[in-house]
């Protein structure tokens, strides 16, 4: 089973529940898990809205100093945390955070936050996994994750807007070859999230609008991702000063790498 449904999962106890040992258990095997409803599809719906009306200067169809392209007509860029996209019931969404402190630890830290913008028209993206292995070395297959992206689509995620196809066990073995992929659907108010080593590839948006998903790498805490930062100008972060103090005493150590005004 590669989805788990956290409709009526009280948030209390979650860390020790049977579904975040399920769903972790998968994820550590697999290199990626489906968590279905652990949004409501209304909530999602004000933060497409949200999103349209506060990022729309965002999407266009080039690289710009604050985006990176990510594929043909697919892009990445940062979400502030601010509003209701930037609050915590996104980048700590309980169910994806317990699951995320499952497969890596209660240190686990947020090192970027944004968005991938498929465009209408995007072509089938590259197949890529998301950082290279540690050490460059093999040996890194076997080990835990490390890092891991979490994303929340904020429209249904299917073979018409494009899904991520995803190479179960990728992270393992090292290639994709010879594996057909899974095309899993992810509507609105569910969520996927694959290891920094598994194998995927957005696919293409044959519908006539822009494909929103909001993501969010979390890693160790001594993890950085080398690779999608390497702009200077792209900031993984991007949050008013004051932010990280403002939290609540169990989400401040998501953001106990960052040494700033926050
Ligand atoms: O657009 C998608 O579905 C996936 C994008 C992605 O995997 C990436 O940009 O790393």
């Amino acid at each position: 089973m590669n989805r788990f449904d956290f409709s009526g999962v009280p948030i209390e106890g979650l860390a020790t529940s049977p579904q975040i040992q399920a769903a972790s258990d998968w994820f550590t095997r697999y290199g990626y898990v489906i968590l279905d409803n652990v949004e409501s599809p209304e909530k999602i719906r004000s933060l497409r809205a949200e999103f349209f009306e506060n990022y729309k200067d965002q999407i266009r169809d080039h690289e710009a100093a604050d985006s990176l392209e990510v594929g043909a007509r697919r892009f990445m860029i940062p979400l502030r945390f601010s509003g209701g996209l930037g609050a915590p019931t996104v980048f700590a969404n309980p169910y994806a955070l317990a699951l995320v402190r499952s497969v890596l630890d209660e240190a686990a830290i947020v090192d970027a936050f944004g968005a991938i913008l498929s465009l209408n028209g995007a072509e089938d993206q590259h197949i890529h996994h998301d950082g290279p292995i540690l050490f460059n070395s093999e040996i890194s297959r076997l080990l835990p994750a490390y890092a891991l992206t979490f994303a929340l689509p904020l429209v249904d995620m299917n073979d018409l807007s494009g899904t991520t196809a995803i190479w179960p066990g990728s992270h393992r073995r090292g290639n994709y070859e010879g594996q057909e992929p899974l095309h899993p659907e992810v509507p609105v108010g569910s969520c996927m999230l694959w290891d920094y080593r598994t194998y995927h590839s957005g696919t293409a948006n044959r519908s006539d609008h822009v494909r929103p998903m909001v993501y969010a790498t979390y890693a160790r805490r001594w993890y950085q991702d080398p690779v999608n930062f390497r702009k200077e100008t792209l900031p993984r972060l991007v949050f008013e000063p004051g932010f990280i103090r403002g939290l609540p005493d169990d989400l401040r150590p998501l953001f106990a790498h960052v040494r700033s005004t926050g």
